[in-house]
């Protein structure tokens, strides 16, 4: 299986929940390592170049707002098939379909609100590693 980078961050509701732990001890317990790391709070620019696929959403002021509401935890991770292993450990988007076991289908409960960001393909992977840690 290939090894890939992929880029997680623990959102700012999990950090003010006081998972960040729990959510790279997971990470980790499945066999990823954590290659690059940094705690900082996002700002506007950042925020609108990461969620642009979502410019034209409803929620995309919402989720602009609550990505830059306080500090998250960015994350390069690395492993074998590390993109889709890091979503799965995170769960489907909408907590209240996300698996038990999951992040998301164990601590969370709102869409708006759901732990983590993982990118969804090799090619988001590059392109948010590139914005968070180019
Ligand atoms: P993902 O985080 O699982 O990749 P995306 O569809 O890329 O999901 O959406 C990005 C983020 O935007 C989600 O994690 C979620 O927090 C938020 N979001 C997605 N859909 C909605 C919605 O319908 N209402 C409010 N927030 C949403
Ligand atoms: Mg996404």
């Amino acid at each position: 299986m290939p090894v890939q980078r992929t880029f997680v961050m623990v959102k700012p509701d999990g950090v003010r929940r006081r998972l960040s732990g729990e959510v790279i001890r997971r990470i980790e317990a499945k066999g990823y390592e954590v290659d690059q790391m940094k705690l900082f709070t996002i700002d506007e620019d950042l925020a609108t170049r990461h969620y642009a696929e979502h410019t034209d959403k409803p929620f995309f002021s919402e989720l602009v707002l609550f990505i830059t509401s306080g500090p998250v935890v960015a994350m390069a991770i690395r492993g074998p098939e590390a993109v889709l292993g890091c979503r799965q450990i995170m769960g489907a988007t909408n907590p209240l379909e996300a698996a038990p076991g999951s992040i998301r289908g164990d601590f969370a409960t709102e869409i708006g609100e759901n732990i983590v960001h993982g990118s969804d393909s090799p090619e988001s992977a590059e392109r948010e590693l590139g914005l968070f840690f180019g």
